[in-house]
């Protein structure tokens, strides 16, 4: 899901390092800087020499000395002799040596440049700009004036932005729940969203995911609301042998869903799931529904389902849903035809509740957990 955001990142990380990478090569070096690197062997080093590849000298243990400000180039003084240690080097090797400085301190101007290669980017493809703005304020935080050897500079870049999205995502404690969920008896998940976003075929995959651990479900038929709703769920309820309660259309929703807890009580089962109606608008009398679904059913959980095709909309859909009814986890619905994948990292933010799975298709088991560490690294790696 997450290809192009991808892809654009490798981009925007790859010209960053070209830009400051050319602007350090072409730096030859003064008695100053010659200086600073007797002093300080930290700064990396590269021998060029004919027909010779590149060599690196690095700095040993036990010497740490404070990295030196080098001033640019207009207040260099002329450049003198070549040290004699230097002199002995060229001695040895019999070649002439020409040194040049591949260590580079992060300036603003580095973070602004950073920031602007990835800010449209991450526009583009659904990353709303309060993220995108997280995501700038990490860079200056970490980068700024820290000292990078040349050839390590894209390594940092990547470093920091996957620090930074991996702070970002919010991962939901499946284990907890499942601890839970053994002595709730039963554990109430309630479904909110947007009509289309996915919650109906979301409630059954998370049917069969609680089956797959043992758990028995019942579910609540609570959207009296769109046609066909209730025979829809039905179909999925008998395919996977779960029980489920319903009214007729029109019914209040909440009372549909206290008979489902209530025949969960009576066949000991474990997770009560209710689906809900949307609307195209997320109106008053969508929200006041809810609520009054939520009052009557006290929610071990309530999950925000979001389509992620739907980009920036699923994100402001996510932030009224946690502002008027209450949100404690969400489901990023269709993640296996979006190929941008800025809305979990968008809803994770604006709402600051975890993502607990994403939906990768229209069968049962295209449920997976979410997990932080492995989209981050997704998003960065080669
Ligand atoms: N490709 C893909 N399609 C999905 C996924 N989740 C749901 N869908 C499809 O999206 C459409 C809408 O799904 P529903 O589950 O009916 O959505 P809903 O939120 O219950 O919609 P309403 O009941 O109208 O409020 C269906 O055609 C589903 O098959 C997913 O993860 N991937
Ligand atoms: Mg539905």
């Amino acid at each position: 899901m997450f290809d192009f955001l991808k892809k654009k990142i490798k981009d925007s990380i790859n010209k960053i390092q070209k830009k400051l990478e050319k602007e350090e090569i072409e730096d030859e070096l003064t008695a100053e800087e010659k200086q600073a690197i007797v002093e300080n062997p930290q700064i990396v080093l590269r021998e060029e020499k004919e027909g010779t590849p590149t060599v690196q000298e690095t700095e040993t243990e036990e010497k740490k000395p404070e990295p030196r400000e080098i001033k640019p180039k207009q207040h260099r003084a002329k450049t003198p002799e070549p040290k004699a240690e230097e002199k002995h080097k060229e001695k040895e090797t019999g070649k002439k040596t020409t040194k040049r400085l591949l260590s580079h301190r992060i300036n603003e101007a580095d973070i602004e440049g950073i920031y602007q290669e990835i800010k449209s980017d991450l526009v583009e493809n659904n990353v709303a700009l309060s993220v995108v703005e997280s995501i700038h304020a990490d860079l200056k935080k970490n980068l700024l004036g820290k000292d990078v050897s040349m050839l390590a500079i894209k390594k940092e870049v990547e470093e920091a932005i996957k620090n930074s999205i991996s702070d970002i995502l919010l991962e939901y404690p499946m284990d907890a729940m499942f601890a839970t969920i053994k002595t709730a008896k039963p554990f109430i998940i309630l479904l909110v969203g947007v009509n289309g976003a996915g919650k109906t075929t979301t409630l059954a995959k998370l049917s069969q995911f609680f089956i797959g651990k043992k758990f028995r479900v019942v579910a609540s038929a609570s959207d009296t609301f769109r046609a066909a709703s209730i025979e829809q769920l039905q179909i999925h309820m008998d395919k996977l042998g779960v029980d489920l309660v319903k009214h007729t259309y029109g019914a209040d929703p909440a009372a549909v869903a206290f008979d489902a807890i209530k025949h969960a009580k009576n066949v000991a089962a474990d997770v009560v799931l209710i689906d809900t109606a949307g609307r195209s608008d997320i109106n008053k009398n969508l929200i006041e529904e809810l609520k009054k679904v939520k009052r009557v059913s006290k929610p071990n959980l309530t999950i925000f389902v979001g389509d992620a095709l739907t980009g920036n909309d699923a994100v402001k859909q996510a932030e009224i849903f946690d502002r008027e009814v209450g949100i404690d986890a969400s489901i990023i619905s269709k993640a296996d035809v979006d190929k941008k994948g800025g809305a979990v990292l968008s809803i994770s933010y604006v709402t600051k509740k975890p993502i607990m799975f994403l939906g990768t298709g229209q069968d049962y088991p295209d449920l997976i957990p979410f997990n932080k560490e492995r989209t981050a690294e997704f998003l960065l790696k080669d």
